[in-house]
């Protein structure tokens, strides 16, 4: 991007209703007022006239006349729906071990609810005995997952401006884990600017202003931008299984979920599970006009989530869990075509600089911030598949610090699957009441699977807790 002179920048500037950004360039002295001059040179103006645009006409709330909920890949219950399934598996096998699968971790979100945490919420330390990070959970499975197909998966990792060094410098210090440092690769999200209510700049600190990561929908920019798409090309890796980095309890590589894709020959496919209650904080899948789309739980009206058929099935009942298998190509054509994602516009509360240049918390709701949403391309595919998945093996994501969605809820989950996964395998052991103390847990490369541990124990066996499976060191 070109640099403006500063008298093209205060034309610019003023011409968008941000005069009041020349009073804080006055206000300082020469090295934060460059600093302060490169960032607002470095401003996306296309996309700053698109945001106050937004913010003088919203987009008017969805008409529900022509939405119905999408038609779903149930889970399998029958021994004939069984026995498909076992070729589809086999399918995703093939693809895994022909080795066209990357992984790819949407990383780049702030993690404000994790209140207490100030890193990446990759780092967070989740396992219940090892302690092991999110990051690492993934690493392990990726690994293991290499080992069992005989294949490369590269792994890419998409921070933000905000947390992008500490990721990479957490890696680094981790040794990637075993994985290969080549194969691990970041790329750097882009970040708008967090406007007030008509539209104006504000700062994070005097000569800084209030940014924001664009939302996981900006992975197919960055991809572009971070020269990643040739990459992809180039290593024969067409298939990308997509997952957010808060969920641990994600299965990173799914030969069941990668058989459904090809099978269909789609280019997006989205995991989805039955909502727990109609409040529940997932977008939910649904035909739109015949077209599938994933309606965002904030933009949901409340009597429209709780309408019910008369079976008393929640009318719009699968929320996707945000595992998403994408094909290359499909991610090509997105990312080539600028500005096809819509923006959406949430209201929040940070830490400004007011006018009187003190930094304080800025009123609930008072700052706008734009994301795109990754499950918005949808719209463009030629084929979707949406598959179901069971909630108690797939979802135990970490949003806050407390409560529902907590780094304790997950760590139930986790053991609950993993002495699942021991009696699956033969072993002798009750599911205790109490999942809340450190009991169980077994590392992805001692075993991925409860078929693989079935391989790995005795039949019969008595194990005593707390129960550490993992490889030796
Ligand atoms: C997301 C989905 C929701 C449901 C739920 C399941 C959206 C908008 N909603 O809700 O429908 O599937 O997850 O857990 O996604 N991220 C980035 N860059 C960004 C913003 C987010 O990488 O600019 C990552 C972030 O690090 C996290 C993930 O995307 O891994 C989800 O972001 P969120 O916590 O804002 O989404 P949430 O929980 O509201």
């Amino acid at each position: 991007m070109r640099a403006h002179s500063e008298k093209e920048l205060e034309v610019k500037l003023i011409e968008r209703g941000q005069g009041h950004v020349l009073d804080w360039l006055r206000q300082l002295d020469a090295k934060p007022r460059r600093r302060l001059l490169d960032q607002l040179n470095e401003l996306n103006l296309k996309k700053l006239d698109t945001f106050r645009n937004l913010i003088g006409a919203p987009p008017a709330g969805i008409s529900f006349s022509d939405v119905e909920g999408a038609p779903v890949e149930r889970v399998p219950l029958t021994p004939k729906e069984k026995a498909y399934e076992w070729h589809i598996k086999k399918l995703g096998n093939r693809i895994l071990q022909a080795d066209r699968v990357a992984v790819l971790t949407v990383a780049g979100g702030h993690g404000t609810r994790l209140v207490g945490y100030d890193h990446p919420k990759g780092m967070y330390p989740i396992s219940p005995i090892r302690g092991a990070s999110l990051f690492q959970l993934f690493a392990e499975q990726i690994q293991a997952a290499r080992r069992r197909y005989d294949c490369s998966v590269p792994w890419l990792i998409m921070t933000s401006e905000t947390n992008d060094c500490e990721t990479r410098q957490y890696f680094q210090d981790m040794d990637y884990f075993g994985l290969g440092r080549r194969t691990v690769r970041f790329f750097v999200q882009n970040s708008n600017p967090i406007l007030d209510s008509q539209g104006r700049l504000l700062r994070c600190e005097p000569d800084r202003l209030l940014v924001g990561p664009d939302g996981h929908g900006g992975v197919f920019e960055a991809l572009r931008e971070g020269d990643l798409i040739p990459f992809l090309r180039e290593g024969g890796w067409d298939i990308i299984s997509y997952f957010q980095v808060d969920n641990p309890l994600v299965t990173a590589i799914d030969p069941r979920f990668l058989g459904h894709h090809l099978n269909y020959d789609a280019d997006f496919s989205l995991k989805v599970i039955p909502k727990r209650s109609p409040g529940e904080k997932l977008g939910v899948v649904v035909l739109r006009a015949g077209r599938p789309h994933v309606i965002e739980y904030i933009e949901m009206p409340e009597d429209v989530a709780s309408e019910r058929l008369p079976s008393g099935l929640l009318r719009f009942l699968y929320g996707s869990i945000a595992i998403h298998i994408i094909s290359v190509p499909f991610i090509e054509r997105v990312a080539a075509e600028d500005d096809v994602l819509p923006w959406h516009m949430a209201k929040r509360q940070y830490e400004i600089i007011n006018e009187d240049g003190e930094k304080v918390m800025s009123q609930p709701g008072e700052c706008l911030k734009f994301e795109r949403f990754v499950f918005d391309a949808l719209e463009l595919s030629h084929a979707c598949e949406f598959v179901e998945v069971r909630r108690e093996m797939e979802f135990a994501p970490v949003k806050q610090a407390q409560g529902q969605n907590s780094p304790a809820t997950a760590r139930r989950l986790l053991q609950r699957q993993w002495i699942e996964w021991l009696q699956q395998a033969g072993a002798e052991v009750e599911t205790p009441k109490d999942l809340s103390e450190p009991l169980v847990e077994i590392s992805p490369l001692y075993a991925a699977s409860p078929e693989e541990l079935r391989a790995k124990i005795q039949p019969g066996w008595l194990p005593s807790f707390p129960l550490l499976l993992a490889p030796e060191e």
